[in-house]
């Protein structure tokens, strides 16, 4: 046997445990050993057998790292087949996270026994696969068609809890797993439970499949693998449970072989690389219970609201009594949200708006805070005037954080007497919501400091990249980019409900007009101010958003912006923003002409490439795969793409470069290719490589 598998021999039981950290994923030493045990059992004379995980986890799944790679056998659908036609009496114990095959190896199992703790799912088509060693055929037998799909399709965690109640686990015991689960297979050889095989059920009650495979293939907004499984649900109802497997087993390897399986696999492993950073090797955090947030607008709330969640104590200040009343009307506002969801009880609600959040105006209230985190007016004097008071009040060793989206933090630093304990800590709104965090590093910020960021990110459960000093750091200088090219298309001939059908094709939950009619055109307008002294004079400027600006179409929290917003809701376009493009265009004899969505597309993604390539040359973004996680987690790029870069390497550096070349005929200066996509094309490397 495998040393993935331990077998014991203890009476008529054997006990198989999974030994194969950190999450027990079900590579080949551990189905080997898992199909070996089994047999083993059945020679001993066994009468039931015992799974269960050492360690954090039962079985969370198929080895992703083996994706890919030819497969060996013993396949994963044969294991849990063999495992369900085994004489013996099967049982499975959970506890962790039983997901993927790990779910399916206890479905093909007799009994199921959990951990209260315990949570379990079907989460493959988050990573671009579907259930492929039984999940899509034995669930709905177990559960029905309807509950099965849910879960298939959205590939969410769920309770133990839950689990019992639709019939998935069969127990819920308090304990260490090894011990409930024995206990459990004695008391059912001692009453002479039978084997239950779930593939000897009969097939579940069919639904409309055809119709709720458009509607999950819409809801996926292009992402293909939550579609495909509802035919493997499918499957489970029309054909025989041996057939069903081999459907099941084709349609996975469909999955398996696309471009978007690599995506999501991509954005799986660069999230859990993006916090390991050389520079922080060794390197402890400093201590946080207590988090200061000076503001307490939309951002500074949110931010109260993710903490106050991950459990920190947390001061809020603002300038008026007035204004904290307000803070506080926000903060309880986001968390009656986590209350209405689920996501906390009332007792925690109490404790939460009670003794963890307080309210000041005086910044002596801060003088024992270990982190704390600015999130006032976008202005740099009003910064820096917010840093000195820190600087005098705040204790020797505290963290000092601006939540700045493109100001110089060196320069804020500066202002300081500490500016090794200055670090940006850029949220995205709503920061409760938002995955995103971007850790900016100024020059003199200290290890610690930055590790510290990183601590917080994780214990907020944001996604953290760190990220350079630079006009608008990595995310928004690339934004920039973004909406430069939009507009200029839209100069040139399109309108905004064409651009933005182009990136929602492309897979963006919206396109760049409807996302600034919701943030608000006035703050963008307010950058461009700012950015107004140093602006390449050389660099073409198209002044349609300034004139929405000046006609007061600030968005839609005034009901009209590049749509209009009516009052029974929804979105219109406005003839009238296509009449002023128009006369934009005539004023500065423009001879606009059409854009196919293809066109708008390349532009507007070659544009915020070109861009991302100078980030990683100037060493702003550590890799392309910080990139990735900036534009997936904070900016809505399709996931199931992998992100801007690993969507740049599937063009090419060299079809990148061409494209950039073609359209510096019309414009030399906005097209002009960064220098990295230059050198990689001609040393024929991919982003990933740079
Ligand atoms: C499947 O099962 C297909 C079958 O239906 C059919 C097959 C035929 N494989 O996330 P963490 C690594 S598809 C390989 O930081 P946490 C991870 O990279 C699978 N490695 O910890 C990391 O490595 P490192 C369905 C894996 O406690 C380390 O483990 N299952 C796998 O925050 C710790 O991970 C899934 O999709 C894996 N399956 O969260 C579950 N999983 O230390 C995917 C993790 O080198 N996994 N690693 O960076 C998860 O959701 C989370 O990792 C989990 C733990 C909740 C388990």
């Amino acid at each position: 046997m495998t040393d993935a598998i331990g077998y014991e021999l203890l009476g008529d039981i054997a006990v198989l445990t999974a030994q194969n950290p950190p999450v027990n994923a079900l590579g080949y030493d551990v189905r080997t050993g898992l199909w070996e045990g089994i047999e083993r059992a059945e020679k001993d004379g066994a009468r039931a057998v015992l799974i269960y995980g050492d360690g954090a986890t039962f079985f969370a799944g198929a080895d992703i790292k083996e994706f890919g790679k030819p497969p060996k056998e013993p396949y994963l659908p044969d294991l849990c087949t063999r495992i369900e036609a085994s004489p013996l009496i099967v049982v499975s114990s959970m506890h962790g996270t039983a997901l993927g095959g790990g779910l399916e190896i206890a479905l093909g199992s007799h009994y199921r026994i959990a951990v209260p703790s315990a949570r379990m799912g079907l989460p493959e088509v988050l990573i671009g696969v579907m259930p492929g060693a039984g999940g899509t055929q034995r669930l709905p037998r177990l559960i029905g068609v309807e509950r099965s799909l849910d879960i298939i399709t959205s590939g969410r965690q769920i309770g133990a809890r839950e689990a019992l109640d639709l019939g998935i686990i069969d127990r819920i015991e308090d304990g260490a797993p090894r011990d409930i689960g024995l206990a459990y297979a004695r008391e059912l050889l001692a009453s002479g439970a039978p084997r239950r095989a779930i593939s000897e059920m009969p097939a579940p009650e069919p639904v409309d499949f055809d119709a709720t495979y458009e509607a999950v293939l819409k809801k996926g907004r292009g992402q293909l693998s939550p579609a495909v499984a509802v035919r493997g649900v499918q499957a489970a109802c029309e054909l025989p449970f041996a057939e069903g497997m081999k459907r099941e087993r084709e349609l996975f390897m469909e999955l398996m072989a696309t471009d978007q399986r690599q995506g999501l696999i991509h954005a799986f492993f660069a999230e859990r690389a993006v916090g390991k950073l050389p520079e922080l090797e060794g390197v402890d955090p400093r201590p946080l219970a207590e988090l200061g947030v000076i503001g307490g607008g939309t951002m500074g709330a949110g931010i109260a609201t993710a903490a106050l969640l991950s459990g920190l104590g947390v001061i809020m200040l603002e300038m008026s009594a007035e204004a904290a009343q307000a803070a506080r009307g926000r903060i309880e506002g986001n968390l009656q949200g986590a209350l209405k969801r689920g996501k906390i009880d009332q007792a925690k609600f109490d404790h939460l708006t009670g003794t963890a959040l307080r309210l000041s105006t005086d910044y002596d209230a801060l003088k024992n805070a270990d982190l704390v985190i600015e999130a006032v007016f976008e202005d740099m004097e009003v910064k820096k005037q917010v840093f000195g008071k820190l600087d005098a009040v705040c204790k020797p060793g505290a963290v000092l954080a601006t939540n700045t989206s493109y100001l110089d933090v060196n320069e804020i630093a500066a202002i300081t007497a500490r500016p090794a304990d200055v670090i940006g800590l850029h949220f995205f709104s709503p920061a409760h919501v938002m995955k995103l965090l971007e850790i900016v590093v100024a020059d003199k910020s200290a290890p610690d400091v930055v590790a510290t960021g990183f601590a917080l990110g994780k214990r907020l459960g944001k996604v953290s990249v760190r990220a350079g000093v630079c006009d608008g750091f990595i995310g928004n200088r690339i934004l920039a980019r973004y909406r430069e090219a939009a507009d200029t298309v839209m100069m040139d001939g399109s309108n905004p409900w064409e651009v933005d059908a182009a990136m929602v094709e492309f897979g963006y939950p919206m396109g760049p007009y409807e996302a600034q009619d919701l943030s608000g055109l006035d703050i963008a307008h307010a950058n461009r101010r700012r950015q107004d002294a140093t602006r390449d004079p050389a660099r073409r400027y198209i002044p349609i958003a300034d004139r929405m600006v000046a006609e007061g179409r600030l968005g839609k929290k005034v009901g009209v912006g590049w749509y209009r917003y009516p009052g029974g809701g929804g979105k219109v376009e406005d003839p009238l923003v296509e009449d002023l493009v128009r006369e934009e265009a005539h004023y500065a004899k423009v001879a606009r002409r059409a854009f196919t969505g293809d066109e708008i597309r390349t532009r507007l993604l070659i544009a915020m490439i070109n861009e991302a390539a100078a980030i990683l040359d100037e060493g702003i973004a550590l890799s392309a795969a910080d990139i990735d996680l900036v534009t997936v987690a904070g900016y809505g790029f399709p996931r199931w793409r992998g992100g801007l870069m690993h969507h740049a390497d599937t063009l090419g550096p060299k079809a990148v470069l061409e494209a950039l070349r073609r359209f510096a005929v019309e414009d030399p200066v906005a097209w002009k290719p960064a220098a990295l996509i230059e050198r990689l094309a001609a040393e024929g490397k991919s982003f990933a490589e740079a």
